[in-house]
């Protein structure tokens, strides 16, 4: 697992140079929102049930067929399944930010997952879906708390959704 500082350090190390300006500057802007990052972190842990219920109904709002009968979520036991997925996909995403990378969600999220979906019939696209609901109302929240610099809030979000989206083709 990697997080901004260690993926710079390792890449000078490998060629030997000093931290040059270009490094400098990278670190700088990982520093700069280090503050916003935790208490984006912080906002999320105090909201995750609510965050991930709210995402959750408004999916199977935008697509009621998930849990009608035949359905990946249909049944309690898959329907409470797909709520821990996201909750999976949320806990993360504040260990991505507070990381400034997102190679967290590579090896503890991503890897094999798509494999599993596809093994029981879990549809990808639906779950992009849902990450991208979950991911306006992470914003809109951290937003309205008025974190500043939340640019990097979308980041991980995005990341899964174009992993798993790419990975599906
Ligand atoms: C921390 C990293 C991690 C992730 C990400 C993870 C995901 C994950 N989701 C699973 C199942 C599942 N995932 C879903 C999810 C959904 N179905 C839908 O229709 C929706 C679109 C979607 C919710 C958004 C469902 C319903 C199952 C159960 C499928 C089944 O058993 O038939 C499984 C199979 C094993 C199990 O049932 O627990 C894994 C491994 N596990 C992990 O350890």
């Amino acid at each position: 697992m990697q997080d901004a500082i260690t993926t710079l350090i390792k890449n000078y190390d490998i060629t030997g140079r000093y931290l040059d300006r270009e490094a400098i500057d990278r670190l700088k802007s990982y520093f700069e929102t280090g503050t916003a990052r935790v208490q984006a972190a912080a906002l999320v842990n105090a909201n995750a049930a609510d965050i991930v219920r709210q995402s959750g109904s408004q999916l199977f709002s935008d697509l009621p067929e998930l849990i009608r009968p035949g359905g990946n979520a249909y049944t309690t036991r898959r329907y409470a399944t797909c709520l821990r997925d996201l909750d999976y996909f949320l806990r993360y995403a504040t260990y991505a930010w507070v990381a400034g990378n997102t190679d967290v969600l590579d090896e503890r999220v991503l890897q094999g997952l798509r494999e599993t979906y596809n093994s029981l019939g879990v549809p990808v696209g639906s779950v992009v879906i849902g990450i991208g609901i979950m991911k306006q109302i992470v914003k809109e929240k951290v937003e309205a708390a008025g974190v500043a610099d939340s640019g990097f809030v979308s980041e991980p979000f995005d990341h899964m959704i174009r992993e798993l989206a790419e990975t599906d083709v």
